[in-house]
This record gives structure tokens, sequence and C-alpha cells, in this order.
């Protein structure tokens, strides 16, 4: 067939397709949608017409309701578009199919499905994965934004516009107290870091996109270290740690009022009032019935588990949790991923917890109401209740961790390898003092805001922002060889929410990871620079903020230092906010190397947020268990990090001095 639509595509492009990938109601149209979209496309590609494979109950799923993968449902159809992604034969078929499924399915789960298999395929993983901020913008930014935005696009030259300013406060007042860590959980990046860690790790596909290494334990550490996080940031704004979930019955006090409009839906995202309490759910279009009763089952079977050390599979064998594996295997339980031994007697503990919670509102879907932001991994981080759940969640995998036998002095120390000195040097600023400040940056809401004049706009937010630091440590080789080592550094609130110093055991929790790097250490003394934006935690600043159209790099390595891959914590919340003069002690170790090492090439993309993420297709690049050294409880006599230290590890008092300013767009450091 002559291909005669204009489809836009991505910068300025224009696919010609089949007029048959249309979808019914504008086969007859087509050549006049060329004439609306396709006169100012820079470039023209054609589109193969292929047989295509049936879409069957994909479809089903309207294109105007909200997508969600906590629904088990949902994450069915989203299964079957991957595989048939990752089935097409090359990548002209993959585009036609592409084009042909964009048109009849749901586009949050197209967008989620097309993602995935962009991911995992072997021909497209150097793609850029467009940004989900940029095509669905509604899930990260104030809904009042959109008007505006759809205002000056008709009025305003592209030339004349100027950024629209979110405002850094929207969601509630000051009468509200958890607000005072809203910038944390509406952070665009913090919301993106989670967005595309469930992207890369899904619990529910083909078995060779779930199964990668250790990917329970990373669930397990990487939510255990946004809840580090978000205590150290609630320290910092005098407010207690977070208080774990415990109780069903019990009403939950936290009230959120997202402000985000659902665009595929045009509906907003429900609200939660406060003192509501979780209920039975009852959604037959969502096509899932739960009891509250049935999580209580499912959580009390993985407290036996733990407590017994063994769990049972599908054919009832006891399967023991051992030291290193145990927490791998109870992080796909407990989430629950299809690598899960036993989801019928384990359930779904973690994701269901989202669900009964997104859905509190409207349990039996009387009010037709969709589910709220806990429901959904771009969005979910935003309401406060996130993070009691994931306290209580994290909990479990603690419980766990305290019956595993307590490292010896022998497994943290490096004989002969000495920290004698650590230090934080900003530029021009004094040592040892974190610096912290707000900025704005910009933001193009253009792509994800259809059927308007074309043409940048942009939104201007306010975010946390750090000023770039050097690490000094200083390591001393007493033997006459060269050693190499892992140098960890963490860093902890030094007092608790009372203005106690802690227990060792309440404090390890409250480590953040801030670095992990190799060293090579020469006989006698070495001094080790690092710089912060080498973080193996972040991804850089220009990751998160990058705007698709933007020139960029290629080849070679510009391509490697301009890493678009997703998945990595915000560089700009690599910090916690501090206050006026928030003390914090900073841990450096010194780990043998001979019990870290993973032999592997880790050269090409996607590799430097490791720690959080791991490393794309490669195994996770330390061999001890995450967390290590604070993953257990300490050996006994053990009751202080002064008592804990070894002579390869040193703590240093720093202080994260935050000033309420705000610098602008290009400002840095
Ligand atoms: Cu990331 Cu509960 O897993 O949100």
């Amino acid at each position: 067939t002559e291909p005669i639509v204009g489809l836009k595509g991505p910068q300025n492009a224009q696919f010609n397709v089949p007029t048959e990938y249309l979808k019914d109601e504008y086969q007859s149209i087509g050549s006049q949608i060329v004439n609306r979209f396709g006169e100012d496309a820079g470039e023209k590609i054609n589109v193969n017409q292929i047989s295509l494979p049936s879409l069957g109950e994909i479809v089903n799923l309207p294109r105007d309701e909200n997508f969600t993968l906590f629904i088990p449902y949902h994450r069915r159809l989203a299964g079957r578009l991957i595989d048939i992604f990752l089935g097409m034969r090359d990548t002209d078929d993959l585009l036609s199919m592409a084009i042909y499924a964009r048109e009849r399915v749901n586009p949050i789960l197209f967008n989620y499905a097309f993602s995935v298999a962009l991911l995992h395929r072997k021909d497209t993983q150097d793609l850029d994965v467009p940004s989900v901020v940029h095509s669905f913008p509604h899930k990260y930014f104030d809904s009042k934004l959109f008007s505006k935005a759809r205002e000056v696009a008709h009025i305003v030259p592209e030339r004349s516009r100027t950024p629209i300013e979110m405002p850094k406060d929207y969601t509630a007042s000051d009468l509200e107290e958890e607000h005072r860590v809203a910038y944390f959980r509406e952070d665009v990046g913090v919301n993106l870091h989670h967005w595309h860690w469930h992207l890369v790790y899904p619990f529910e596909a083909a078995l060779e996109v779930v199964n990668k290494n250790r990917r329970g334990e990373l669930f397990y550490y990487m939510h255990q270290q946004i809840m580090a996080r978000y205590n150290a940031e609630r320290l910092c704004n005098r407010m207690k740690r977070v208080e774990r979930f415990t109780n069903f019955e019990e009403p939950i006090q936290e009230a959120y009022f997202p402000k985000l409009d659902s665009i595929v839906a045009s509906r907003t995202w429900p609200a939660r009032v406060a003192n509501m309490r979780l209920r039975n759910l009852r959604r037959e279009a969502d096509q899932i019935t739960l009891d509250v009763d049935e999580m209580r089952r499912w959580r009390d079977r993985i407290f036996e588990a733990i407590h017994s050390g063994v769990i049972r599979n599908e054919n009832n064998q006891n399967i023991p949790l051992t030291e290193f594996e145990g927490i791998d295997v109870l992080g796909n339980i407990i989430e629950a991923s299809i690598l899960s031994p036993n989801q019928a007697y384990y359930g779904d503990y973690h994701n269901m917890g989202h669900t009964i919670a997104s859905y509190i509102h409207d349990p039996d879907n009387r009010h037709l109401e969709s589910f709220g932001v806990i429901g959904d991994s771009a969005t979910a981080m935003r309401d406060p209740f996130f993070y009691r759940w994931h306290a209580h969640i994290d909990d479990i995998f603690q419980n766990f961790k305290s019956t595993l036998p307590r490292y010896t002095v022998a497994q943290l120390n490096y004989p002969g390898v000495t920290v004698q000195d650590i230090q934080i040097q900003t530029l021009g600023g004094p040592t040892n003092v974190f610096e912290t400040f707000w900025q704005q940056s910009d933001v193009d809401l253009s792509r994800g805001m259809d059927f308007q004049p074309r043409g940048t706009i942009n939104v201007r937010i306010t975010h946390l922002q750090h000023r770039n630091f050097n690490y000094k440590i200083i390591v001393n080789n007493q033997s006459n060889a060269a050693r190499e080592g892992t140098c960890r550094i963490f860093m902890s609130p030094k007092y608790d929410e009372r203005g106690n110093p802690w227990l060792f055991r309440d404090q390890k929790g409250m480590f953040i990871e801030l670095d992990k790097f190799k060293v090579n250490l020469t006989p006698g003394s070495n001094t080790i620079n690092r710089a912060s934006t080498e973080s193996s935690v972040t991804i850089p600043f220009e990751s998160t903020f990058r705007n698709l159209d933007d020139a960029r790099p290629t080849g070679g390595d510009a391509l490697a230092q301009f890493n678009f891959c997703g998945c990595g914590w915000p560089h700009h919340m690599l910090i916690p906010r501090g206050n006026e003069r928030f003390e914090c002690q900073l841990f450096v170790m010194i780990s043998d190397y001979a019990g870290d090492r993973i032999d592997q090439n880790i050269e090409g993309r996607c590799n430097d947020a490791g720690s959080y993420c791991g490393i794309k297709d490669k195994l996770y690049p330390d061999r001890r268990s995450m967390g290590y050294p604070f993953d257990r409880q300490p050996r006994t006599g053990v009751d202080t990090l002064q008592q804990f230290l070894t002579p390869n590890m040193r703590v240093r008092d720093v202080s994260i001095n935050f000033t309420n300013r705000t610098i602008g767009p290009a400002q840095r450091n």
C-alpha cells in the first residue's frame, strides 16, 4: 500500500505509515491528517507494512483510563505487549508494530511496554528512551500550569515566551506538618528515578526481562535507602522519623491532595483525606477483589518464613533462606515479583499495599474513581503514606537481617590498611561543610501537550541543590605491596530526633550511601581525591533535566559521558537539605577488594549509578551484601558507631548548612 499518512514523531520527524495502521475512524481522512501534522516535518520516515500480530485483550483497557503496574490485570496486558515488542524480528518491524499499537493501545500502557522493550532488546539498547517527564508531564507538575501553558502556546510567539513558574509549595500549606518535606516527596528527579528503577526491574514480564542479578535484594536495598534519605530530610526539618505502618485497622492520619491531572483520563488524581481506613477491595472493572484479611495472612506467612528460616515453595518443600541469597529470595516474595517461589502462598504483599491504599477513597468503585498517586510508580513517592508503607516493608527485611550472623572484625577489617583522615572540600567554602540551597531549573512541557501550536514551553521549577565538593581521603597501606580496595562512603545524622546520640543498632539504618568506588593503594600514604559529581549513586544533573530536543553529542566518549540512562538518584538530591547547621557523621571504609570483586567489563552505558540501579545487563558491581557494612546487627559489645569501627574505617563530623536562597537555572557553584 502507498503510505499516505504522516504522523508526527520525535525531533520533528514524520512517519509515513500505511493507512490501515490508523484507527478505523481516521482511515478515511488519512490525507487530511498529513496536511495537519506533516507540513513542518524535518524528516520523513517510511514505515513498512507488515503482517501484524493480534493485540487481543491489550486493547480492552480503554485509551482514556489510567494505567498502573500495581493492578495485576494491567500488568498482564503490559506483559503481553512487551512480549510482542520483544518478539519483532528487527527494528523496522518493531517500528511498524509500535506505530500500529500506538494508535490503539492505552497511551500509558503503550509508553511503559515500549520503554521496557527498548531497554531490553539487543538492537535498541543504545537508544535514548524519551524521559517520561516529557511524555507525561501531568504526572510531575501542578495541574494549574497546563491551562497557562495552553494559553501561552496559543498567544505568545515562541521567541517571546518566558518560563512559567511553578511555586515550590503548591500541594499544602504549613498547617500540615508533613508538608515540610514535600520538596523531597514531590521532587521531579526523585520521582523519575523511582519510575525508572521499576522500569529497569519490572516484577512481571518475560522471565529473561525480570530475572536480573540480585533484583530482589536491590528492591530491598534501593527502597531502604529511600527511607534513610527521607528520614534524614525529616530530621533536618525537625520532624521525627517515619512511623511505620503496623495496623490495618488504624486510621491513616496522613492526608494527601496531589493536585495533578491525569491527561489520559481527563480527571484529577484522587485525594485522600485524613483518618481514612483501608477496606476490602471489590473493583470488578480492574479485576481486583482483595480482602484486608488476605493482606494479614500474607504478612503473617512472610514473618513465619523469616522466623523459621525456611520458605515453602509451590511443591510444599522447605527451602532455607541462606545468609547471602536469602534476602534476594525474600525481596521477590515480598514485592512480589514473578520470581517469588510461591506466590499462591505468600501473595503479592507490597504491591497490593500500594493498590489497596490507592483505592482507599473508592474501594468498590461505586464512585467510578481511579486510583490515587500511591498506585503508580511514577507518582507514588509524592504521598506521605508511601513512606509509612515502605517503613513497614523495610522493617520486615530488617527482621530477616537480624537473624543473620553478625559481621566479625575479620569480615570488616582490611589488615594493614588504615584510613587516616577524611575531608570535605567545597570550592572556596569552609572544609567539612556541605552547603545547600534552592535552585531553579527549566523543563519543556510541550512534548507532553498535544494538539496545539508547537514550540518550547518551559516550566521553571525550584528544587534542592548543593555545592559541588570533593572528598580528600588519606589512606595508609602498611604493607610492602600494592593493595586494592573499595572505598565506601556513607553519611548519617549525628543525633536522633530527640537530640541524643544514636545507638549503633538504630543508626545503622540511617546511613545514606554517597559513593562507592575502587581504589588502588601503593605502599605508604595514599591521597584519594574524588569529586561529588562522580558518585556511584547519582546520575548527572543534566540527565534529570535534559530536554529531548537538546543538541546532544553522538558517538564514543561524548556519548558515554553524556549518559541518558534514567535510573539513578538525581544528583541535586545527593545531600539532604540540612538546616542552619545540621550535624552529620561522614563514614569512610576501605574494604578488601578480594571480598568485593566482580569480574566483568562495565564499560558502556548506564554504568554510573550502580549503587541503587545496578549496571545494565551486568552483575551487581559489588559482591558484598547490599548495604554492607551496615546491613546487619553489630557484633556483641558494639553499642555505638565508634565501637563498630575497625582501622580501615573512619568517621568525621561534618555539617550541612542550608541557606534559604534560590539561584537561577544557569548558576551553579
Ligand atoms: Cu518502589 Cu513500593 O516499590 O514503590
